[in-house]
């Protein structure tokens, strides 16, 4: 996938192209919906389509300390908007010139002038400029202006409620991966670099575990989860895996530690992607190894349950 800057450059044979505009975080149905109109759109017109995305986010300009929220990772992202079918992705790094821009200058400078778009779809709620005081209907306004098509996706709903990543945020807090998964189309999945761990989950636990640490990532409710591991060679293999603190063991610390069934092999250093599936059970602190040992046994037990996989 092509990646863009927003203040760098564009390559002559994007220019002119249809944009997505949005953040697109979670790149779920709703955001689905306004990337393939803008795709439609790019094959109507003849023109390559462009997908934007903010990094780092907005809210992080204003509100630096604010817990870890993200859906998905910037690299995550480009190989969704890629398989959805853009031909690049567009990234706005987020920062003071764009948070002094009105809506106008934005239309003006960075659609017009640097991007050279000839449409531009969003979301119905789409808001941008200084102090987000543009809307739609000024993007239309002012995008005519300047010979750009601007076209609002309606929101999507899902049992009369709007999709959105705030409502996904809301199932993963609640320890309801599955309801996620229906909104996003696949799985919540927490993409990271296997780090090595303390070796207990090989050694005494026979339940060799890869660790990955949870990083910018929304944090879903703690707790043991059936998963499915995407690894960097594109095999997926189900497994079990544990979302929290460890609170057996001290100091406790916040991790991601999946058990593939299956699979024996060297992951640390290797880029691996956990989707979770299905919540089993909160974290435990447990009185001794052998217990936690046999709980795990049984989880991994429940998990395959879960997945329709055969003991
Ligand atoms: N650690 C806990 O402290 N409490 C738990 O309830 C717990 N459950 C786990 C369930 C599974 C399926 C797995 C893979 C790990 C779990 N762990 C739990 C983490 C476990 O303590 C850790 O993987 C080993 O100690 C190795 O570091
Ligand atoms: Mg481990």
């Amino acid at each position: 996938m092509h990646r863009l800057f927003h203040d760098q450059p564009i390559p002559e044979k994007l220019r002119g192209a249809v944009i997505a505009l949005g953040n697109f975080d979670g790149f779920h149905l709703g955001h689905q919906a306004v990337v393939n109109r803008a795709i439609a759109l790019g094959f109507h017109m003849r023109k390559p389509v462009i997908v934007a995305t903010f990094d780092p986010h907005p809210v992080l300009h204003f509100k630096p300390d604010i817990p870890p929220f993200r859906l998905t990772s910037l690299d995550q992202r480009a190989d969704l908007f890629a398989h959805a079918g853009a031909d690049a992705m567009l990234v706005f790094r987020f920062g003071a010139e764009l948070a002094a821009m009105d809506a106008p200058e934005f239309v003006a400078e960075v659609l017009a002038r640097r991007l050279g778009a000839s449409g531009v779809v969003t979301g119905d709620d789409f808001s941008f400029g200084k102090g987000r005081s543009g809307d739609v209907n000024l993007l239309r306004t002012l995008g005519a202006q300047h010979g750009i098509t601007a076209e609002a996706v309606s929101q999507v709903l899902i049992e009369d409620e709007r999709v959105s990543s705030g409502r996904i945020r809301d199932l993963l807090v609640a320890g309801d991966p599955a309801n996620a998964t229906r909104l996003l189309t696949r799985p919540f999945a927490i993409e990271g670099v296997v780090e090595r761990g303390d070796g207990r989950g090989g050694a005494e636990l026979d339940c060799p575990t890869a660790n990955v640490r949870l990083g910018d990532y929304q944090r879903p409710a703690y707790g043991i989860y059936a998963v499915s591991v995407r690894l960097d060679d594109d095999s997926e293999h189900p497994g079990v895996a544990s979302l929290g603190i460890r609170p057996t063991f001290e100091p406790p610390v916040e991790l991601l530690e999946a058990n593939l069934f299956n699979f024996s092999g060297d992951l640390y250093g290797r880029t691996i992607e956990v989707g979770l599936l299905h919540y089993i059970r909160p974290e435990w602190k447990f009185d001794s190894m052998e217990a936690l040992g046999e709980r795990m046994k049984q989880d991994a037990i429940e998990a395959k349950r879960l997945m329709g996989l055969a003991e």
